[in-house]
């Protein structure tokens, strides 16, 4: 199925260059609301910022860069900067607070960061100084995107030839490092290869969606997700096309922006969808430019596949992937759809689903998806959860699913107690280490209980210390503390107040027992 590729490979090389080769240079690669980037304007100023990173920042083969803005063409051109220059990519959500970034930093042992301007202030402190509170040895922030003062990537870029020679990489150097929250808490990054990154391209969006030259795709996720990164730069650029970036990817912008640009393709979480149709639905709008919709990050409700066929007659394409996996292996194609069911295993992939012991169960039985392709889980500097993960060269994502006979997947739960919320993944204990960073907690949990709009609401079962007045507006100051020490969107939206948490014998908190409690 899939071509092999070279020993020797440099992803960034394959995506952007040899579209310039391919005599792409004068056709857009990105949309904003401001200008369209070409092709050959990315491919300039990524070779700019290469020199820039290598002659004046000291970058060398193997330095792990972490790059932190919205959705901007100068984030891509960053992207592809840190890999011809031989580094590793790091890339971090906006809303990343500086505990979470000073975090990622430690884990990754980053070498510096190129942060847009707007999000400068979570950084700098984070890339000065480690968790532990220790300087950090390279805690350099270069800025970009503002006034291009001195000391910016725009005055390093200055006078910069447009062309550079690129690393000579192999096709299993790592690439990029994507982090996913974990159930214990922390984030894992997850590194992928050169060729992983090609791999991607050449399985899901060939055999399901088709991408064609004319194609613009559009969508909400950021691009230090890689459900973002693939739908909006990789898949795109690997067919010859163009994407619109939205600096901010609520459904109202998404929605904006498939009208204007006229975009034949969207990546976005269901609750978009849903919150799209609602939208069409109330108002005079025009999506009859769009052929392919996909929904990825949660499962896809039945009533939200029906409401979006009703509203624009496109049937969603539904497909899970993983950070671990990198993207997509298990999906529909736009022809061949059973609505309530993700798919069936993207070629390239296989999949199967387990059970405790790792035997297949009968098709039509609930077990633990397993599966193993092109692209698997590479957890960074953690060796427990990579045995955890991957069982005889299978990944386990931790969901459990239902196979039938003609070997469609059916979504069940996930298996561990990540919270899925509006498309992101939230882990409870984080939100519990945030909200015990306040004087009122004694003690708290926090699970997701189901939610019709969200998918999942983030609730926190909360202990107060003694004398605290449990009331609304100890709510409302629990939810702000929240959202000031880690990402916003991960607050609790709905807080109980209990008297205790139950307890296994070893004080181990049951969290199915605050699910069921709730109930
Ligand atoms: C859940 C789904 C049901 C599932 C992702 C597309 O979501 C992505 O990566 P994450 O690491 O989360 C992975 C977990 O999310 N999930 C994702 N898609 C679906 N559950 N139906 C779906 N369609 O629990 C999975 O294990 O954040 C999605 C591409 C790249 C990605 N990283």
């Amino acid at each position: 199925e899939l071509a092999a590729y070279p020993p020797r490979l440099n992803c960034a090389v394959e995506l952007l260059d040899r579209a310039i080769e391919r005599g792409l240079g004068d056709r857009p690669a990105f949309h904003t609301h401001a200008e369209t980037w070409s092709y050959a304007r990315l491919q300039a100023t990524a070779n700019r910022i290469a020199h820039a990173l290598v002659d004046d920042l000291g970058i060398i083969p193997g330095n792990r860069v972490l790059l932190r803005a919205p959705n901007t063409p100068l984030l891509v051109a960053c992207w592809f900067a840190v890999l011809k220059a031989g580094g590793v990519v790091v890339c971090t959500m906006p809303l990343l607070r500086t505990r979470e970034i000073a975090y990622t930093a430690d884990k990754a042992e980053v070498a510096l960061a190129l942060c847009d301007v707007r999000c400068l202030e979570e950084c700098e402190p984070a890339m000065r100084t480690r968790l532990d509170g220790t300087p950090r040895a390279n805690g350099r922030t270069v800025a970009f995107g503002g006034d291009g003062g001195a000391g910016s990537l725009e005055a390093l870029m200055s006078g910069r030839p447009d062309t550079f020679a690129a690393v000579d990489t192999a096709a299993d150097d790592v690439a990029l490092i994507a982090f996913t929250s974990g159930t214990t808490g922390q984030g894992k990054g997850t590194m992928h290869f050169h060729r992983d990154v090609l791999a991607v391209c050449d399985c899901f969006p060939p055999h399901l969606l088709g991408l064609r030259p004319d194609d613009v795709c559009c969508g909400t996720p950021p691009l230090a997700f890689t459900f973002g990164l693939g739908g909006l730069v990789l898949f795109p650029m690997r067919a010859g096309a163009s994407a619109v970036l939205l600096e901010q990817g609520s459904p109202p912008n998404l929605l904006d922006a498939i009208e204007r640009f006229r975009a034949t393709v969207s990546f976005t979480a269901p609750t978009a969808y849903r919150a799209i149709a609602g939208l069409l639905a109330a108002g005079d709008h025009d999506v009859s430019s769009l052929r392919i919709c996909v929904s990825a990050g949660e499962a896809l409700p039945l009533a939200t596949f029906e409401a979006w066929k009703a509203a624009t007659g496109i049937a969603i394409v539904d497909g899970i992937g993983a950070t671990e996996m990198l993207h997509i292996f298990i999906s529909a194609s736009g022809d061949d759809i059973r609505p309530g069911s993700t798919g069936r295993v993207v070629p390239g992939y296989e999949a199967k689903v387990i059970d405790a012991h790792g035997a297949e169960v009968p098709r039509g039985t609930v077990g633990r998806l397993a599966v193993r392709g092109p692209t698997g889980c590479r957890y960074l500097g953690d060796p427990q959860r990579q045995r955890a993960y991957v069982q005889h060269g299978w990944n386990l994502t931790g969901d459990s699913y239902v196979q039938d006979a003609d070997g469609w997947f059916w979504y069940q739960a996930r298996t561990d107690d990540m919270i899925v919320s509006s498309g992101y993944n939230i882990s409870g204990p984080e939100v519990e280490s945030a909200l015990l960073l306040h004087d009122a907690v004694q003690e708290c949990g926090v699970v997701g209980l189901p939610d019709a709009e969200r998918g999942q609401l983030v609730t926190a079962f909360v202990v107060c210390k003694p004398g605290v007045t449990a009331d609304e507006t100890m709510v409302r100051t629990l939810q702000d503390f929240v959202k000031a020490t880690i990402a916003p969107y991960k607050y609790p939206r709905r807080i109980v107040f209990v008297d205790a948490l139950p307890r296994t014998a070893t004080g181990k908190l049951q969290r199915y027992r605050l699910r069921e409690g709730a109930k």
